[in-house]
Parts: structure tokens; sequence; C-alpha cells
């Protein structure tokens, strides 16, 4: 039979690396897009491409979602079954210090992908997917959030996706073409970038812990976010190609935590006692056992708008695409932990 190809932009971020590895074992072709950067920018996805199984089944291309001709050129080439559209400006608070970039990159870069397929005459050959996100619901005041809450984006990073949301649907209805948008919420893993709270707080309490670092800087601890695992999620955008009319899905765990108690998880998992003290900037949780305080909150890391609450209701991807979230909140920091200090002994 002849081997499915898939085509992903934003092939070296989280997402994109376990997608990989999750359709090279389903036997697929994948080529996968990067941007050039001035250091090396491949390190989550160098395991596969250095393994001599998978290797000439993983082919990697510069270009880059602000490039509509690189867009163009590496779709003509691939001739892909399957896009996945994953490459973004994902930080929702460098959002606000970078808006019209992120708008370029996360709105018209998903335009520029679309048009492309229409240009090329591809719209009854290509599968598109897109990620959306649960921070297109922003500061809705529904207690779980669905396929049919309003969005009410509250970051440039929000209402970019918001965009990118709509114009796959106009180009699902307009040109027919098997587009799908699928709105996870937070999902994280041992390789989640560095600057996002998970990694941070757990990457933090452990260089602590080892005596590496001397205190965490957080921002606002009290919003909630409803997380799962990467690994679960990639499956889900995976499914959703593989049904007979295309559709717009939420995939989430239907569970929420503050970013409080993911601290207090992740601080007792390490092997610490803290104590919390004050309120607002001032919180600060103290090291029980030497009465230092490990982490503070800095005014920097709160946002000038917060999605405060965030809680999915993903019945519709249950039901159809018989997908369920594996990873438990506890899995999942127990996964990031063992990560972590593998990668410290390692370098020691
Ligand atoms: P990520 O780790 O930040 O990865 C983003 C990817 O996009 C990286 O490969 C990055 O390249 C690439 N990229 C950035 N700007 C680009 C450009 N101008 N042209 C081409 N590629 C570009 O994000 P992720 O967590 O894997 O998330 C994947 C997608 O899902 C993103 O669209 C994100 O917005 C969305 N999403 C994520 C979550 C989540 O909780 N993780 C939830 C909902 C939706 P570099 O490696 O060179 O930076
Ligand atoms: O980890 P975060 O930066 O993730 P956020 O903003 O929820 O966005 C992530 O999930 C979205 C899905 O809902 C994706 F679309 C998006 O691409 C990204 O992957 O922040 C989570 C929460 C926020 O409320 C933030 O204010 O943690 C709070 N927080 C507190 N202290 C912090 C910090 N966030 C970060 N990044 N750094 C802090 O020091």
């Amino acid at each position: 039979m002849k081997k499915k190809i898939a085509l992903i932009f934003g092939v070296t971020g989280q997402d994109g690396a376990y997608l990989s590895k999750f359709l090279l074992k389903k036997n697929y072709k994948v080529y996968g897009v990067k941007r050039r950067s001035s250091i090396i920018n491949t390190s989550r996805i160098d395991d596969i491409y250095n393994d001599i199984n998978s290797k000439s089944n993983f082919v990697l291309f510069y270009g880059d979602l602000t490039d509509s001709s690189s867009i163009l050129s590496l779709i003509k080439k691939t001739k892909p079954d399957e896009i996945y559209n994953l490459a973004a400006q994902s930080h929702v608070q460098v959002s606000f210090e970078v808006p019209e970039y992120s708008a370029e990159v996360n709105s018209v870069g998903t335009l520029r992908i679309l048009e492309a397929i229409k240009n090329l005459g591809l719209e009854k050959k290509v599968k598109f997917y897109q990620a959306g996100t649960s921070e297109m619901f922003g500061k809705t005041k529904e207690k779980f959030q669905n396929e049919s809450t309003p969005f009410y984006p509250a970051s440039p990073y929000g209402v970019s996706k918001v965009f990118a949301h709509w114009i796959t649907v106009n180009y699902r209805e307009a040109y027919k073409i098997f587009a799908c948008n699928g709105v996870l919420f937070n999902h994280e893993s041992p390789i989640r970038g560095e600057t996002f709270v998970t990694k941070k707080i757990i990457q933090g309490l452990i260089r602590i812990k080892n005596g590496n670092q001397k205190k965490l800087f957080l921002g606002n601890l009290y919003s909630k976010r409803d997380w799962g695992h990467a690994r679960d999620y990639v499956e889900a955008m995976w499914k959703m190609l593989q049904q007979k009319k295309p559709a717009d899905y939420v995939i989430a765990t239907g569970k929420t935590f503050t970013i409080k108690e993911f601290v207090n998880k992740a601080a007792k998992k390490i092997g610490f006692k803290i104590r919390w003290v004050g309120n607002g900037v001032n919180e600060k949780a103290i090291d029980i056992k030497n009465k230092k305080v490990i982490i503070e909150c800095k005014k920097r890391y709160f946002r000038p708008v917060e999605v405060d609450y965030l809680k999915g209701n993903a019945n519709k991807a249950k039901k159809l695409l018989k997908w369920f979230p594996k990873t438990s909140l506890d899995k999942l920091i127990d996964e990031m932990i063992r990560y972590e200090l593998k990668f410290y002994n390692d370098k020691l």
C-alpha cells in the first residue's frame, strides 16, 4: 500500500515532535518544515533524525509561515495527503509584546497555507489540520467550554487564533477543503518550551533542589488551566483527519487546576515542604526545612489581561473520534520530573 504523506509546519515544536513520532509509527512519510534560526532548533526531533529506521521517512525543509513562496513550493514538492499547521508564535504573554508578528504568523500564515492548497488545485486531495486553542475562549463565563461556546479571546495570540479558526471554516465551506480545527486545551510534556509555566515550575524547583538556582519567579498563581499530555493530544489531531467529514473538535481533560495547585503537587513530588505567605504580587513560598524563600511573584510575569478559567468538554471528540485523554495531571508531572532529573544527572 502507498505510504501516506504528511507535511508538518512547526515540526520543531513540542507537538511537531510528538506528531512526527506518532505518524512515523503509523508508517507515514513525514515532511517537516523548520525555520532558519541562528542556533540549531531541532533538539526535539534529533532522535528521529538520527534513527536509522525512521530516517528515510522523515525529511526536513526550510520554510516560514511569513513566506508564501516557500509554503507554496513545499506543498507542490511534497504532494502531501495531510497538512498539519502547528506553526505559531505560541506564547500568550509574548504576543502582547509582538502582536503584529503574532498575527502575521498565526493568522495570515494559516491563510497562506489554505491559499496555497486552493491555488495548487489540491482542495479535493489535501486534508488540513489547524492548531486552534482554548485561548480563543479567553474571558468566557461558561463553566465547561465546548464547540458551541462563543469565543472571547483575551490576548493578541488568542485573537490571531480566532482569525485562523474562522478562515479554516471559511475555506472548508467555500472551497470544500477537508479542513479541521482542533480546539486544544493546554497540553504539556517533558519537551514543553521552558517559558511555559509547567516546565518553568518543574525545571525551577529541581534546580533549586540541586543548588543551581536560588528562587523561582512566577506571575498569577490563581488562573486555572485544563492540562493534558501532548502525546495524547496529537493522536486527536490525526483522528480528526481520518473521519468521513471535516469538523471542529474540543480536546481537553475536563479537569482544571490553579497554577498554585500545580506548584504544590510538583513541590511535594520533588521533596519540598513549602508554606505560602503574603498576597498578590507579594505572595511567596518558603521552604519549611531551611526557612528560605524559594518562590516569589514578580509583576513582569502578570499579563495585561488574564484568561482566568479554562475547563474543556471533549464529549464530541469522545463520541465521534473515540478519543480519550490517557494521562492524569499527576502522571504528567511525574513524567516531567523524571525527564528533568535525568537531564541534570546526565549533565553531571
Ligand atoms: P511550540 O512548541 O511553541 O512550537 C511552535 C512551532 O512553530 C515551532 O516549531 C516553531 O519553530 C514554529 N514556528 C514559529 N514561528 C514560525 C514561523 N514564522 N514559520 C514557521 N514556523 C514557525 O508550540 P506547541 O506547544 O508545539 O503548539 C503547537 C501548536 O498548537 C501551536 O500553533 C500552538 O499555538 C497550538 N496550541 C498549543 C497548545 C499547547 O498547550 N501546547 C494548546 C493549543 C494550541 P521554532 O522551533 O524555530 O521556534
Ligand atoms: O503556561 P502558560 O504560558 O500557558 P497559556 O498562557 O495558558 O498558553 C498555552 O496554552 C494555550 C492553550 O490554552 C496555547 F494555545 C498556548 O499556545 C500556550 O501553549 O501560562 C499558563 C498560566 C497563565 O494564566 C499565566 O498567567 O500560568 C500563568 N503563569 C503564572 N506565572 C505563568 C507564570 N505563565 C508563564 N508562562 N510564566 C510564568 O512565570
